[in-house]
Formats: C-alpha cells, sequence, structure tokens
C-alpha cells in the first residue's frame, strides 16, 4: 500500500523531462514558424495592395493632367521637365511632367502614411523599336514612374504612358 501510494505521486524523471522537451521542440517550433510565416505573408498582402493604392492614386491624378505646359510642339526641353514658373505646390501643377522629382513622404502629402515613400519620375519615351526606352529629346510621348516604398517590404511601382494631344486624334 505505501509503495503504490509513493509511486502514485512520483514526479517525472530526468530522461522523461528530456524526452517531453525534445519532442516540444520538435512538433512546437515549425508550428510557431508555420504560423508566423502565415502572418508575414498576410502582412505583405494587405501591404502590397495600399502601395498599389497609393501608386495609383498618384497615377490617375497625374494622368488628369495636360501631356505638356505647351499645348503644341516644340514641347518641354528634358532638362527642364518638371514645375514650370509660378508652380511652387501641388496644387498648381497643370501637366503630367510637373510631377517629375517629386517625392512625397509623412513630411508633405503623404502625411497620412508615414510608413511609406512614393516617387515620382517623367521622360520622354520612344517606341519605335518595339520596345519603350527612355529619350533625352522632346517626343509625343512620356513614361511616367511611380514608385512607393517602404523600409520592410518590396517597392511597388506603377508605370504609365501618355501620349501628346496629336497623336491621339
Ligand atoms: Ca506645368
Ligand atoms: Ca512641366
Amino acid at each position: 500500500m505505501k509503495n503504490l501510494r509513493n509511486k502514485s505521486i512520483r514526479g517525472f524523471t530526468l530522461t522523461e523531462v528530456i524526452v517531453f522537451i525534445l519532442v516540444a521542440g520538435i512538433v512546437f517550433v515549425p508550428l510557431i514558424l508555420i504560423i508566423s510565416n502565415i502572418q508575414h505573408r498576410a502582412n505583405y498582402a494587405d501591404m502590397r495592395t495600399i502601395m498599389t493604392n497609393l501608386a495609383m492614386e498618384r497615377m490617375d491624378f497625374i494622368r488628369s493632367k495636360a501631356f505638356d505646359e505647351n499645348a503644341d510642339a516644340p514641347y518641354t526641353a528634358p532638362a527642364n521637365l518638371g514645375p514650370d514658373g509660378g508652380e511652387f505646390f501641388l496644387g498648381l501643377y497643370d501637366d503630367c511632367d510637373d510631377f517629375n522629382g517629386l517625392v512625397e513622404d509623412y513630411s508633405n502629402y503623404l502625411a497620412d502614411f508615414p510608413a511609406f515613400t512614393r516617387t515620382t519620375e517623367v521622360s520622354y519615351a520612344d517606341t519605335s523599336n518595339n520596345e519603350i526606352i527612355d529619350v533625352n529629346l522632346p517626343t509625343k510621348l512620356k513614361r511616367i514612374t511611380v514608385t512607393v516604398s517602404h523600409s520592410e517590404f518590396p517597392d511597388v511601382q506603377v508605370i504609365s504612358l501618355m501620349g501628346a494631344r496629336e497623336i491621339l486624334k
């Protein structure tokens, strides 16, 4: 009777504890890694959606503007792509290349999205060889590139071509 009582309250042996720790490690560590990986992918998907929306928002706004400061050729010299005289802030931009070199972050137009930086580049493009290349002379086509960056996720980039009114006739 005494022996039985002693047996029922005995603790775990060192071997049993070590075996338990080993089994727990084999089972739980991969499980935690899988859960954390799923969580990271969900965050990445959410983040990509936000970044794409931020890029598209800027692109849509730029595409609502004119092709160039000049209504017809000759268009702005490549070196002068950017805001024109008196266009000191975004509300005054009236053609697509005014946004060239625009960097937006928490300090200006992205105050509501402090983790992101949005950069816009506009250049003249040429597609005559069935490929889009940047050229350093005025053409009737501009390539607009909007890039949204975040310190922990890959950049999201949206590219669009905008044509002069004369090639759209
Ligand atoms: Ca302008
Ligand atoms: Ca301009």
